[in-house]
Order: C-alpha cells, then sequence, then structure tokens
C-alpha cells in the first residue's frame, strides 16, 4: 500500500468513526446538524492520523485509538468554528464552505464548538471508565495529553496570545504563539497515539520532537499558501489581520528553508523506531508540498 492509499485507509476509518458519533441519541437537531457540517468531510484529519500512525509505529490497538483520534478531530474542528467567529478572526469560508457561524447563525456555532470539544472529552473519558484496569492508566495519560495540547498552555494559549498581539508581534512572540496554536494539538496527537502503547521516554521524547518539528514546519507552509493565489479559501487573511507571518520575516525562500530543515529534523528524530516509521516520514515530507 503506497503512502496515499494508507492516508485514505486512516481517514475513511476516522470519517466513518466521526459520522457514528455525530448518530449518537440525545443531541438536539440543530445542535448536531451544526457540528457535523463542521466536523463533516473536506478536511484532511491531519491529527487523527498523525494519532493513528504513531500508535501503529508501535503496533498499538487501532481500535482503541480511534476515538482518541476522533476526538482529537472534534477539538481541531471546535478550535475552527471558534477562531472564524466575527469577535476572533471573522472569516465567512472554511474550507471553501460558509463558516459555520455563517450557515447557522453565531449562536448555534458557538454552541457547535462547544459541542465538539465536551463531546471529545466525553468519549475519551468513556473509553477510559470501560478499560479494565490494566489499560485505563495509558488511556489516561493519552487523554491528559491531548487536554494540555488543546488547553491553556496549547492551542487555547497560543490562540490568546495570538489575539493580544494582532499588530505588535516580536519574533519571540512568533514562535511563541505558533508552537502553541498550531504546534500544540499535533503535537499532542502523535504523543497521545504512543501514550496507548506506553512508551519509554526515549521513544516519547522523539515523538514530540518529531511532532514539534512538522508543527512548525505545518505552520509555515499554511503562511505559505496564505499569500500563494492556489489556496483553496480567501487569499491574503493574514494580510487582512496584519499579521506577521514567517514570509513577512524570512521571506517566502527563507520560509520555505526553514520548513524543509524542519522537516528533515522531524524525519531524523524517527530513527529511533526502525523500519516501521515509512509513512510518517512521508507524510513529513508530504507537508512541504501540500495545497491545502
Ligand atoms: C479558537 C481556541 C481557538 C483556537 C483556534 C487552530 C486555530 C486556533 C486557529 C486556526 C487559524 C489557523 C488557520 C492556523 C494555521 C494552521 C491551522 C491550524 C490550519 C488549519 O488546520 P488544517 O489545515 O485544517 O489541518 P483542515 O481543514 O484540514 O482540518
Amino acid at each position: 500500500m503506497n503512502h496515499s492509499e494508507k492516508y485514505g485507509l486512516f481517514r475513511d476509518k476516522i470519517e466513518n468513526a466521526l459520522a457514528r458519533y455525530f448518530e449518537a441519541e440525545g443531541i438536539p437537531r440543530a445542535l448536531r446538524n451544526a457540528m457535523a457540517y463542521s466536523a463533516g468531510s473536506g478536511g484532511k484529519r491531519l491529527r487523527p492520523i498523525l494519532l493513528l500512525a504513531a500508535n501503529e509505529l508501535m503496533q498499538g490497538d487501532e481500535a482503541e485509538a480511534l476515538p482518541f483520534a476522533c476526538a482529537v478531530e472534534m477539538i481541531h474542528n471546535y478550535s475552527l468554528v471558534h477562531d472564524d467567529l466575527p469577535a476572533m478572526d471573522n472569516d465567512d469560508f472554511r474550507r471553501g464552505q460558509p463558516a459555520c457561524h455563517r450557515k447557522f447563525g453565531e449562536w448555534l456555532a458557538i454552541l457547535a464548538g462547544d459541542g465538539l470539544l465536551s463531546y471529545a472529552f466525553e468519549i475519551m473519558l468513556s473509553e477510559t471508565a470501560k478499560a479494565g484496569k490494566e489499560r485505563s492508566g495509558a488511556l489516561v495519560k493519552a487523554a491528559l495529553a491531548i487536554a494540555r495540547g488543546a488547553g491553556v498552555s496549547g492551542m487555547v494559549g497560543g490562540q490568546c496570545a495570538d489575539m493580544e498581539n494582532e499588530n505588535a508581534l516580536d519574533l519571540e512572540k512568533l514562535y511563541y504563539i505558533h508552537e502553541r496554536k498550531t504546534g500544540a494539538l499535533i503535537r499532542a496527537s502523535l504523543e497521545a497515539g504512543l501514550l496507548l502503547c506506553s512508551p519509554d521516554d526515549e521513544r516519547l521524547k522523539a515523538i514530540r520532537r518529531y511532532g514539534e518539528c512538522i508543527g512548525l514546519a505545518f505552520q509555515i507552509t499554511d503562511d505559505l499558501l496564505d499569500i500563494s493565489e492556489d489556496a483553496g479559501k480567501p487569499t491574503r487573511s493574514d494580510e487582512k489581520n496584519v499579521k506577521l507571518t514567517f514570509p513577512k520575516v524570512y521571506g517566502v525562500e527563507g520560509a520555505v528553508d526553514i520548513a524543509r530543515a524542519k522537516v528533515e529534523e522531524a524525519i531524523a528524530a524517527l530513527g529511533i523506531f526502525g523500519d516501521r516509521n515509512g509513512f510518517l516520514v512521508q507524510l513529513a515530507n508530504a507537508i512541504l508540498t501540500r495545497k491545502s
């Protein structure tokens, strides 16, 4: 199976499982529609795929990892719904479709984000509660890694710094924001996949390094896509917000060089996993050429 077939297989499993979660009883129809719309197809599913791939590195149990993968994708989608709101980035479109608040109105978009975030934790905790004594420790650690990546010292903290520093950024702040706003959940997804397999410290350190490096490379390529005419979203949204970006600081060539160096560093970190690491090596390389 080649890289894109394997990526597609992971994506299908995640999308099928997500659809089942949205079919659950007890979710008010309007909320279900807005949540399913936002987390529906169109996304790359990068974070849950990273989680499943990290889990596979150590021959983990995919059925056990899948709910955590869905949880991370729900958290990612909540962050996009809230980020698009008028009070934040004020974007009308997401993935070429009306943003959640444009389609359903603001209050329902806020609740859809809240719903996605709390559902993610409900899913992870109910899996942990169901697990036997032997497994529950590993599941708690995975959930904690995701909570930290998503939370006040991770993605939410990074978003706060970004909102506060809209017009007055220095380079240190640029790294601070991107390591948290974009990088933290990417890194946490990988960590969680590994933590389900009770890794040793060296392997955990290696996957964190990989996550930090691809997180930064991913953000840089996001900045580059933002200024490229090819991007499938209204271009120059960062310019609209007068934000400091990697291409603005380093120029396009300089930003590409940094992304390339980060991808190389990420791949080097995977050496410890031996020849099971092929998928994550290719995924890191694919970040450099991504078109969306
Ligand atoms: C509102 C708490 C809160 C956080 C928002 C992620 C985020 C934080 C804001 C999004 C702003 C942004 C465009 C960041 C650049 C990198 C990024 C996260 C892009 C979107 O992720 P993809 O490309 O999205 O993985 P898809 O559509 O593939 O799911």
